[in-house]
């Protein structure tokens, strides 16, 4: 009994290292993205590129909202575009009231982008947050 204690808290040691030493590669990620009061929650967010990433996009508000990832120049294009309904893009999700949608990616580099609600008045609002891929 003493020895498999020993062995287990060796093991448990050997991962934090790995891990801290960055060879063990991390497995696929799974990230909660609350949504009230027309905020994110969290509203910054770190993930590793090479895995892959499954977003839980939980809206708790009675009304509509949406989750558009992207780059500056992205943002940039949802920010005059149209479009009133996002769905078969998995970094452009629409979320209807009240409902929970998950959505995967894969991201092939380190970078930085922004996750943000375009339907009028929403980004104002603070509808905004960062994804950090490390
Ligand atoms: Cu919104």
């Amino acid at each position: 009994m003493r020895v498999l204690l020993l062995l287990s808290a060796v093991v448990g040691l050997l991962l934090v290292a790995g891990q801290a030493a960055g060879f063990i590669q991390p497995g696929p990620q799974r990230v909660e993205i609350r949504i009230h009061y027309s905020h994110f929650t969290p509203s910054a967010i770190s993930v590793p590129h090479g895995v892959p990433v499954t977003f839980v996009l939980i809206n708790q508000d009675p009304i509509d909202h949406e989750w558009l990832l992207g780059d500056a120049a992205f943002q940039e294009r949802h920010r005059k575009g149209t479009e009133p309904h996002h769905a078969g893009t998995p970094n452009e999700v629409s979320i209807g009231p009240l409902s929970t949608v998950e959505t995967t990616i894969t991201f092939g580099s380190p970078q930085t982008l922004q996750y943000i609600c375009h339907l009028p008045g929403h980004e104002e609002y603070g509808m905004v947050g960062t994804l950090t891929v490390s």
